[in-house]
């Protein structure tokens, strides 16, 4: 296995209540097996600002602990994988980078696609975009203006303490009828009951992770009280969470990212369980290069995705360049075509482009 460190600016700098990026710092996964190679990206950041894992704590877990117990053996699924590694806690974002790079290489072995093995259904997927602070409402509206010029079906802005009831009121002004979503990423508590319930007048179409990042209970409190319907993502770490979350009433839509919960198998788990509940689901994203870009949009592929916009955005949406060859684009309908057994689309990863983008190599 090789672990590739790559860096990759941004065409446009991306600010959440929790940290701006300037560009994105990400560690691919290349898995050797006997015949094939399974490539992976992990969703790791620069430092533990999302969760707790980052790009140093990710190395020694894939280094120390999950390598020696897999190389040179026969693994028998993703699943089976999973569960060999029960002994280490948590690094989820961990374990799904290697279990991501498992479905490939069986992807491969099989002669399917993802969508395929995954159980998908959809033959493309819609798509949303998500919106970084700006300096001034100004600039935030013409981001705005940009994406739904170009189709993107939902519009979701991050908020933090001081930016949020003036900026979104801003953007009803201007758009009163736009699918409209906001994103705090844990930045308040139940202190600021008073501002959401201010919120419902906007009509959000849902509220992402007001509160505490391993918080179930406070947002079931929430929740009670407004109107606007609670979107978990950062508390949504397992199928158990998610399960809590349902049976107190803590939200009523989930952000599934797999890599979160520790990679496809355990999110498409997630996804029944909502789909079960009558709990909508969308895919969120963590700013992904294509390797990741491209996993999101074959897992968004099941059938429960099939209503809400996803924030699986075109490759140009954060970069110049990206590293699959070719790069994740948007049809006219702001969609985008979900890769099948047909390969109606192929898409391969671009060595040289990941070569330009590392600087290093750890392993
Ligand atoms: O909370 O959904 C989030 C990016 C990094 C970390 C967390 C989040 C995000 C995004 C961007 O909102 C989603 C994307 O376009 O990939
Ligand atoms: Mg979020």
């Amino acid at each position: 296995m090789d672990i590739i460190h790559v860096l990759n600016p941004f065409s446009h700098p991306f600010e959440t209540s929790f940290a701006r990026f300037e560009n994105r710092d990400a560690l691919l996964i290349k898995l050797y097996s006997e015949d094939c190679i399974g490539w992976a990206e992990c969703k790791a950041f620069f430092g533990p600002y999302y969760n707790p894992e980052d790009n140093a704590t990710v190395p020694h877990v894939l280094r120390d602990l999950i390598i020696p117990r897999i190389l040179h053996t026969d693994i028998e699924s993703p699943k089976a994988f999973m569960e060999s590694m029960r002994f280490i806690i948590g690094n989820r974002l961990a374990k799904a980078a290697i279990e991501n790079a498992l479905w490939e290489i069986q992807a491969q072995q099989s002669g399917k696609s993802l969508k395929t093995l995954l159980g998908g259904t959809q033959e493309e997927i819609k798509v949303g975009v998500s919106l970084g602070m700006e300096k001034n409402i100004a600039a935030l509206l013409a981001q705005i203006e940009k994406y739904l010029s170009l189709g993107y079906h939902r519009t979701k802005i991050k908020i933090k303490p001081g930016k949020d009831y003036e900026v979104i009121k801003a953007i009803r002004k201007e758009y009163p009828d736009i699918m409209l979503t906001i994103d705090a990423n844990s930045a308040y508590t139940l202190k600021d009951m008073p501002l959401f319930k201010k919120m419902d007048e906007f009509h959000l179409e849902y509220i992402e992770q007001p509160l505490g990042e391993s918080d179930i209970v406070d947002h079931a409190v929430l929740q009670k009280e407004i109107q606007t319907p609670v979107c978990l993502d950062e508390s949504i770490v397992s199928y158990e969470a998610a399960l809590a979350a349902i049976r107190l009433k803590s939200c009523k839509v989930i952000n599934i990212k797999s890599s979160r919960v520790g990679g496809l198998y355990e999110a498409k788990r997630i996804h029944d369980i909502c789909v079960e509940h009558h709990i909508p689901v969308w895919c969120g994203g963590m700013t992904e290069l294509g390797i990741g870009r491209v996993q999101n949009i074959s897992f968004a592929s099941l059938p429960g995705f099939s209503q809400l916009a996803h924030d699986v955005a075109a490759s140009d949406r954060y970069f110049v360049q990206d590293i699959t060859s070719p790069y994740v684009q948007i049809t006219p309908r702001c969609t985008i075509i979900v890769p099948d057994d047909n390969n109606t689309i192929r898409y391969e990863v671009d060595e040289k482009a990941v070569d330009r983008m590392s600087p290093d190599h750890w392993i």
